[in-house]
């Protein structure tokens, strides 16, 4: 596969609301500069620093270049070059004994390395299920704000972020787009030029905070009880579209209620902010008709986040900020792309399936589930595992649980990667994946709302391998039959979308080689004239679906799991909250070993007010100790106002063996699950910080 042009098309594969298009410059097969595209709209020729670094991390002297086998103790990290025949046949004979005892001992663990529908979850899902390995709910970032979106909205669907820029009011909340979705950040600020007023809604002053003209500081894990507080106001001031919520919404008598019960007062209490920042909030908002909420995932890592999100996904439908194309919500766009994933995924291979499909393990709780010894309820202990797209001894919660289930001498680990990450120390078989620039892909966006093409433009690095290739290679290997396992990666990426859906209308697969991408067909206010994708066609602030469950049918607040609220014990011996949200210079752990963005970062560090410092005897610039019952890590004090009292932040997420303790955040966060969706509690952590 040669370059075809001299620019090449490609797609920003990392988990990012942007999903920008790139051009990449290719001189004699070698990429030598990848820029934003200037002719997509939303990419608008702009790249973050990170991806402008894209070639970087292409060539980097330590890509994996070939496969190799362990020669090493478990977690030493030492290889040997092996062929690619003798990895499969290392590969396929593990795992064929191991299905010959149990096909569900075997569980791929994958997430969001590449965001590409091809790379991501094609041939891979497909021979996991023709093998009968157990399931992963791939529930690790975002996963409750989705439960709260879907049963609220009815599908991962909102605002255009185009049409922020238009907005009179923007909420920021548990959003920090400046590091996070530059992209969006640039359409604030189109608003804010226009005289838009922005609000971060966070509890640290994040890079984004800083520049809002105002930031509301609550405490963690509390947005569910300032929406429902900003709700009360809304109600007994009457700041209500009461057309709007009687023509397109559902249980509005209930949600009332609801409201009621949490008077200004009593969201002071819990959120740890001012009586009159709720008041002051709720009627700025009631009162603005282009107001817009930006959620993003940072508010919803917490036990109660998927309730927070469904309460605060309400407010617009209560002031009928939904009748302007720059008024209501967006946290994921995801939903309006027509992806066909049964296409794609081919869950019809699973043996037994539709009427018993295989175990589902959450990936949060990896820790548990490798040290688990099997029984009847967990079923069988796991004994391989197949790591792509992913970097789960860094990211995963409770980590030295999650170091100690790879550390098992009788696990068989497979993992396919760029780089020799924390993870891949611990691989029996280490695999050298392509990146965006080697392979083929299609993708969708969470934060705009076009299908992108990306086409290989060079050929790949040394002796690595697409994703998909690999798990062709593997199925031969196996002796699977099923054709499906061996369709190209232009088969499989023209299977993605729904093509007849009318979002893609004058859309074919020969015209998205030739463009590159293309604008989803859908109304500028999509919510106008209601039109939920709920079972009742309407915003639902009561879910019959909830009842159903036995849950409970309207949002609430939930006190975080660990808070003085939810375990005043743990609270007494653990008093600060912490949370890890991205460092601008990394994507996750993605990036923390290109060296120019590293020395960017510079080593990891603890931000902590003044107060809670003085208390604790630290200084600014002192090593400091984190620790709770499941761990701890070192970092260097930052003594500052930006975290709130009682809060303390450590960007993340570092690779522990470039930070100087060989540790990371992750260390200390925990294996709870969320209200809805049994997504991870990154931020519903307490710790203690002590002088090193
Ligand atoms: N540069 C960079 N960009 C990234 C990433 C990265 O690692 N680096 N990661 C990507 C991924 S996978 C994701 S999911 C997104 C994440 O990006 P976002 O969705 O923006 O989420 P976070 O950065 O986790 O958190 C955003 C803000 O929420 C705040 N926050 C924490 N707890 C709470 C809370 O309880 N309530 C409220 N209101 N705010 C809270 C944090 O302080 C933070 O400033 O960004 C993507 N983009
Ligand atoms: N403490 C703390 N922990 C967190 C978070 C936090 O805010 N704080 N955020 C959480 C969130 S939101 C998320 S999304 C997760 C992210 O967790 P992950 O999805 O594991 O993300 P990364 O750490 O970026 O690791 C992705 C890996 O995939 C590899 N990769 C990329 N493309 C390909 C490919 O095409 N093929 C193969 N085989 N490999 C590829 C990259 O080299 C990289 O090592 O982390 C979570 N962990
Ligand atoms: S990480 Fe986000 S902002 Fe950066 S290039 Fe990729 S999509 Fe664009
Ligand atoms: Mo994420």
């Amino acid at each position: 596969m040669n370059a075809p042009t001299e620019f090449a098309r490609a797609v920003c594969p990392h988990d990012c609301p942007d999903t920008c298009a790139m051009r990449v410059t290719v001189e004699n097969g070698r990429a030598i500069k990848v820029v934003g595209d200037p002719e997509h709209p939303p990419t608008q020729g702009a790249l973050c620093t990170k991806v402008s670094r894209y070639a970087e991390r292409v060539y980097h002297p330590r890509r994996l270049t070939t496969p190799m086998k362990r020669v090493g103790r478990k977690g030493e990290g030492r290889f040997e070059p092996i062929t690619w025949d003798e990895a499969f046949e290392l590969a396929a004979t593990h795992l064929s004994e191991i299905a010959r005892r149990a096909p569900e001992a075997t569980l791929p663990y994958s997430y969001a390395g590449t965001m590409g529908l091809v790379q991501g979850d094609s041939i891979a899902q497909r021979f996991f299920h023709k093998l009968g390995a157990s399931q992963l709910d791939r529930t690790i970032c975002a996963a409750a704000g989705a439960a709260g979106l879907k049963y609220t909205y009815g599908a991962g669907i909102g605002m255009h972020t185009g049409f922020f820029a238009e907005s009179e009011v923007i909420l920021i909340w548990g959003a920090n787009p400046i590091a996070s979705s530059l992209h969006f950040w640039t359409r604030a600020q189109e608003a804010k030029r226009r005289g838009a007023r922005l609000i971060a809604i966070d509890p640290y002053r994040s890079l984004t905070a800083e520049k809002c003209h105002q930031h509301i500081a609550l405490k963690p894990g509390t947005d569910g009880a300032l929406a429902l507080g900003m709700m009360n106001v809304l109600v007994t001031e009457n700041l209500l579209d009461h057309a709007y919520i009687a023509a397109h919404t559902l249980g509005f008598a209930e949600l009332k209620a609801r409201a009621l019960s949490y008077p200004p007062s009593r969201v002071s209490e819990i959120c740890g902010i001012e009586e009159q920042v709720i008041v002051d909030l709720a009627r700025l908002y009631g009162s603005t008709k282009k107001a817009a909420i930006r959620m993003n995932y940072g508010l919803q890592r917490v036990r109660g986040g998927g309730n927070a999100v469904r309460a605060i996904a309400c407010l617009p439908s209560l002031t009928g900020a939904w009748r302007e194309r720059a008024g209501g919500a967006l946290l994921s766009s995801g939903g309006w792309a027509p992806v066909d994933s049964h296409a794609l995924q081919r869950p019809d291979l699973m043996p037994g399936w539709p009427a018993k499909a295989s175990r589902v393990i959450n990936m949060n709780a990896i820790g548990d589930a490798l040290l688990h010894p099997g029984d009847a309820a967990f079923g069988p202990k796991i004994e391989a595992i197949v790591v792509y797209n992913s970097n789960p001894v860094a990211v995963a919660p409770d980590s030295e649980r999650v170091a100690a289930g790879f550390a098992r001498e009788d696990l068989f680990t497979i993992v396919l990667e760029h780089f020799q990450t924390d993870t891949a120390d611990y691989a029996d078989l280490l695999l050298p994946a392509t990146t965006q620039l080697e392979h083929l892909d299609v993708h969708k966006s969470y934060g705009h709302t076009h299908v992108m093409l990306n086409l290989p433009a060079i050929d790949p690095v040394g002796d690595a391998r697409p994703n998909t290739e690999i798990f062709r290679g593997l199925a031969r290997q196996m002796g699977f039959d099923e054709p499906a396992l061996f369709e190209s990666d232009e088969t499989v990426a023209q299977a993605a979308f729904h093509w007849q859906d009318t979002t893609l209308e004058g859309v074919d697969w020969e015209t998205l080689k030739k463009t590159g991408w293309a604008k989803l067909n859908l109304p500028d206010a999509p919510f106008a004239d209601g039109g939920f994708r709920t079972p009742s066609g309407k915003c639902e602030f009561y879910s019959e679906r909830l009842a159903q469950q036995g849950r409970d049918p309207l949002p609430d607040y939930l006190p975080p799991h660990e808070s003085a609220d939810g375990a005043p014990e743990l609270a007494a011996r653990y008093p600060l909250a912490m949370i890890s949200p991205p460092a601008r210079n990394f994507l996750n752990s993605t990036f923390v070993n290109i060296e120019s963005l590293r020395a960017t970062e510079g080593e990891p560090h603890l931000d902590i007010h003044p107060a809670d410092a003085h208390a604790r005897d630290i200084i600014d610039g002192a090593q400091v100790r984190i620790f709770n019952d499941r761990g701890s890590m070192q970092a260097r004090a930052r003594v500052t106002d930006k975290a709130r009292a009682g809060l303390v932040v450590g960007l993340s997420i570092w690779w522990k063996k470039l930070a100087p303790d060989g540790r990371n955040a992750n260390q200390v966060t925990s294996q709870a699950l969320t209200d809805l969706g049994g997504s991870a509690t990154f931020y519903d952590c307490l710790v203690e910080v002590e002088r090193a």
